[in-house]
């Protein structure tokens, strides 16, 4: 093993998602390392990470913290995380630095929950804002570079699709009013083989680590 990746809940953690996925794309091989959510503040986060926050990554004498670095990193292994055309690159680059700093009505209101259906929950005019949004890049993004197969960018998984994961996660579990391309991205993304093998490992979490909070909105 060269290194460990820190992940939060599986079941939980956007965040940690993206950076995994970015990882198994990259093929790097780490300890994984998952460490129970308490909601906030976790201490034993606290005790490994420099920000006190998951995905952590720690490869080969590289100390990784935040979801984009560890994208650009990892990219710096397998170059097909980006686009190759410089055009669709620049776009992937932009959409998943939005992605990075926004949306944040929509992850307040739809937290990430893999195992529940919560369908026409968390529909406020700011989350329902941002779904509407995200709906327009999925279909947008799409029709500019995604005719070669079912992701953003075509027949390539790639660090925006990556970095969107865990907004489709929320449109599978939220059920939004959402056009016919984006709905068909978010079942190509669901059934892609990393994003399933996460929902695979997420259900066999101990329920001692569920959270009242993420488990009691319905
Ligand atoms: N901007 C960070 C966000 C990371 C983040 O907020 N992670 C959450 C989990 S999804 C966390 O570690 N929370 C600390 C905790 O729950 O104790 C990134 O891109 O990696």
């Amino acid at each position: 093993m060269a290194g460990k990746l820190y992940l939060g809940t599986r079941r939980y953690s956007s965040w940690s998602l993206r950076g995994w996925l970015m990882v198994k794309r990259a093929g790097l091989t780490v300890e994984e390392v998952v460490i129970p959510l308490q909601g906030g503040n976790t201490a034993a986060v606290k005790a490994v990470s420099p920000t006190g926050l998951v995905p952590y990554l720690e490869h080969d004498g590289a100390k990784i913290w935040e979801s984009l670095a560890i994208a650009e990193y990892c990219a710096e292994f397998a170059t097909t995380l980006w686009p190759q055309d410089r055009v669709a690159r620049a776009h992937a680059r932009a959409i998943a630095a939005e992605m990075h700093a926004g949306f944040r009505a929509l992850r307040l209101a739809m937290p990430m929950n893999l195992g529940r259906d919560y369908a026409g929950l968390g529909q406020n005019a700011e989350s329902l804002a941002d779904v509407a949004y995200i709906d327009n890049l999925f279909t947008a993004t799409r029709a500019a570079f995604g005719q070669g197969g079912p992701y953003l960018f075509g027949a390539n998984f790639n660090a925006a699709d990556a970095m969107f994961a865990p907004i489709v996660t929320r449109f599978l579990t939220y059920a939004p009013p959402l056009s016919e391309v984006a709905k068909a991205y978010c079942q190509a993304v669901r059934a892609q083989e990393f994003v399933d093998l996460w929902y695979r490992l997420a259900a066999e979490e101990p329920a001692s680590w569920q959270l009242e909070k993420y488990e009691s909105l319905a």
